[in-house]
């Protein structure tokens, strides 16, 4: 595949067209009709994950989210090839490869409601927390990396980032490093187009992000990240090009942020009606719906009647977290310092004699 689709010819990895089409039977992966339905219903459960959790947020039940929509096929895939002795070293923006991982819905409620239980990851092995000082976690993915290449373990590192995230100092020392020390690392960046509001094409003057491996001397493959078998394909192949021992790969995964940036941003004061409408058509989801009605593997019917199911799920499991989560003035001093400073004291204070006046 390599040889194919490289950094140098920077030719974009596709396996089906926008219309769920096979147009690239070359190298679409060995999956059963079974396991690409289960994919199909992963993606529908993170997506419609998603927008329960931004209406919980507009209720005021959950104070900030990140939405994922239109994203779905990298988190998706990712969680399809990642294995438990696999690391994951998220950003924040790929729900369906935490749960893969065995991250619970709860524990994503509790962190986005800002509890300190959301972070740990109880039934997850060999993951980080998300992170969201953008980039910092590459080095860290770098660094687990050579663990694995000491001990000459046979699994690999999933490093995540955003297309913003490769402006940033940590990006450049956490590929320059794994190349260098030639480690099993696999960088897959979410290029949805945004960093917030700064559009990609004033992100960097390069053409695309798969192309900068080049200059690290490692391997690169840009993939239409809205392609769920292309993205399945292209990360499976990384991980066995890193696991023997050949270095890390970058994977540029091209997609679109349909959502907002958080739910305190607006993309509407950034971003042309006509620009989301271009991207809707290369929807991840409707994409794979596609191929799966095509090939008679699923029902519109079917599509509809499990999207009710999985609310019923989510809510039943976000009333849990609303009735079990427990905050007690001061936990938000109390986990940081062993000794709490003095301007925290002082914040401390003021909050509580701002409550006795409330409480009056
Ligand atoms: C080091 C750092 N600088 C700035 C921010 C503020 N910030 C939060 S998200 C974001 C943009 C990230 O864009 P990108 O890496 O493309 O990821 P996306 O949000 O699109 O998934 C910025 C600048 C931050 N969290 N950390």
């Amino acid at each position: 595949m390599f040889t194919k689709y490289n950094a140098i010819n920077n030719k974009q990895f596709q396996i089906i067209d926008n219309e769920g089409e096979v147009i690239n039977k070359e190298f679409f992966p060995k999956l059963s009709d079974e396991e690409i339905v289960k994919a199909y219903k992963d993606m529908l459960f993170a997506r419609t994950a998603d927008i329960q959790i931004v209406s919980y947020q507009r209720q005021g039940r959950i104070y900030t989210y990140p939405p994922n929509y239109g994203q779905e096929a990298i988190a998706g895939a990712l969680g399809k090839v990642m294995i438990d002795d696999d690391w994951l070293v998220p950003a924040f923006r790929e729900l369906g490869a935490y749960l893969a991982k065995g991250v619970s819905l709860k524990e994503i409620f509790m962190y986005f409601m800002g509890h300190e239980n959301g972070s740990l990851f109880k039934n997850a092995k060999n993951i980080l927390p998300m992170s969201v000082p953008i980039a910092s976690q590459l080095t860290h993915a770098t660094g687990i990396g050579y663990e694995l290449k000491y001990h000459k373990k046979k699994n690999v590192v999933f490093g995540i980032v955003g297309d913003g995230g490769t402006s940033e100092g940590d990006f450049h020392e956490a590929v320059n490093f794994a190349g260098v020390w030639k480690v099993p690392v696999i960088f897959i960046v979410q290029n949805n187009q945004y960093g917030i509001s700064t559009p990609f094409k004033i992100q960097t003057a390069s053409n695309g992000i798969a192309i900068k491996a080049l200059a690290y001397g490692i391997q690169g493959i840009q993939v239409d990240g809205n392609d769920y078998f292309a993205m399945y394909e292209a990360i499976k192949t990384a991980k066995e090009y890193a696991i023997n021992g050949n270095g890390p790969v970058l994977i540029e995964a091209v997609t679109y942020r349909k959502g907002a940036h958080t739910t305190s941003d607006d993309p509407t004061k950034y971003r042309s009606k006509e620009e989301e409408q271009s991207w809707e058509n290369k929807d991840p989801l409707k994409r794979l719906k596609s191929y799966l009605i095509k090939n008679k593997l699923f029902t519109e019917k079917e599509v509809e009647k499990l999207i009710p199911e999985y609310k019923k799920e989510i809510d039943r499991l976000f009333e849990e977290v609303e009735k079990e989560i427990n905050y007690e003035f001061g936990d938000i001093f109390k986990f940081m310092y062993d000794v709490i400073p003095a301007d925290l004291q002082q914040q401390k204070a003021e909050h509580e004699r701002f409550l006795s006046r409330k409480a009056v």
